[in-house]
């Protein structure tokens, strides 16, 4: 049914997401089953978002898509950190050429507590079916489940927009703080449960994105969101024996100090601090993953190589390395690019 035992001692993205020294340099890209693919297209330009999502043979399909390409060390399952929400009532949609959009979003305590939270089976059972699908298709390759964290789900539930500096959502913090307490305890159940659901079904680990992270102070951080990440590491490792977990936000540097409460396996480290600084910030021996500017690999080859070289360099100093993006992989990013970059990650000693 999963290949979770098997190759947990022998996949190199596992190897380093547990905090040992991988056989060779372990290579995924996040966004890896997306737009840039045209094969990827192609399945889109007949299906919606959400139906590739609710199709386990589709999000399947998509899921491998780049491992048959491009052969990385993990394959990350296709869905979206939003589909969940739709099981506690959040009306969503994928609107072509604007994301995701949620026509219902929570303005009050009323919206909060209206909130369902269903099983994992009852919610995404496709996502499960999906995993398990995939893990029976997977031989060396290591499977990523993965959720939303609730601090960058609240962002979509009570709504953001890139320029307005995240001020509607701090302010709804500040304003109730037993309001933002129950939101964050029911996202707290939902993707506790989630993520152990995909470690069950087959995933060997899972990530947590954060992506919104980095717009808060320490202070804002330690007090409205670490509680809630160490109450979600810790249920899931509880619950599957210690699966791997990795916690992945932009923007973070600030918060990195406190990174070390969380409990997770690894940390994303985006493009804008070099892999060293984030190591002496942290100050643990974790396993790291990142850092290469998605941006960088738009340019003509040559700098891409430079760009990943420097990393490379860099993650010498590092105990545990798994390489990856800053943030996920760009819709205009050509293939061609890609594939080099992955034979150089081969190549590279
Ligand atoms: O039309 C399309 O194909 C839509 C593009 C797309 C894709 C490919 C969206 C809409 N979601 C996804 C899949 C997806 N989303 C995956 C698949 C697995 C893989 O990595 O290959 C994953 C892991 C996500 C996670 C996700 N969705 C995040 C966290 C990671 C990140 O990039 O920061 C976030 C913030 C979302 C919300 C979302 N979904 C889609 C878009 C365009 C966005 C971002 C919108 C925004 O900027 O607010």
């Amino acid at each position: 049914m999963n290949n979770a035992h098997n190759i947990l001692d022998s996949n190199p993205f596992l190897q380093a997401i547990q905090g040992k020294k991988a056989s060779k340099t372990p290579i995924w890209l996040m966004r890896q089953a997306g737009r840039y693919l045209p094969e990827y297209r192609e399945i889109r330009s007949k299906n919606s978002m959400l139906d590739v999502i609710r199709s386990p043979k589709l999000a399947a399909q998509v899921t491998l898509q780049p491992i048959e390409r491009f052969g990385f060390d993990a394959a990350i399952i296709f869905a979206d950190i939003l589909n969940p929400l739709i099981g506690m009532g959040i009306d969503l949609d994928f609107v072509q050429g604007e994301g995701p959009k949620i026509f219902n979003p929570i303005t009050s305590l009323a919206d909060i507590e209206r909130l369902k939270l269903p099983s994992p089976q009852e919610n995404v059972g496709y996502t499960l079916e999906a995993i398990d699908l995939v893990a029976s298709k997977l031989k060396d390759t290591a499977l990523i489940g993965f959720s939303g964290a609730p601090f960058t789900l609240s962002s979509y539930l009570i709504g953001h927009s890139k320029d307005d500096g995240f001020s509607k959502l701090k302010t709804f913090i500040y304003q109730d703080f037993k309001r933002w307490d129950l939101l964050q305890t029911k996202l707290v159940s939902l993707v506790s449960d989630y993520l152990v659901a995909q470690i069950q079904a087959g995933a060997n680990a899972v990530q947590i994105f954060d992506s919104w992270v980095g717009v808060l102070s320490q202070q804002q951080f330690c007090e409205f969101v670490l509680p809630y990440l160490k109450q979600i590491i810790s249920n899931v490792k509880l619950a599957t024996n210690n699966a791997p977990i990795t916690y992945f936000g932009t923007g973070t540097s600030g918060l990195m100090p406190y990174f070390k409460q969380l409990g997770a396996n690894c940390y994303g480290v985006d493009w804008r601090l070099s892999l060293n600084d984030a190591r002496a910030l942290i100050a643990q021996e974790v396993c790291l993953q990142g850092n290469l500017d998605p941006a960088i690999m738009l340019c003509d080859w040559q700098h891409v190589e430079k760009a990943a070289l420097k990393t490379l360099e860099d993650s010498r100093m590092i105990s545990s390395y798994i390489f990856n993006l800053g943030h996920g992989i760009l819709p205009q990013t050509p293939v061609e690019n890609v594939y080099k970059l992955v034979e150089l990650i081969r190549n590279w000693k």
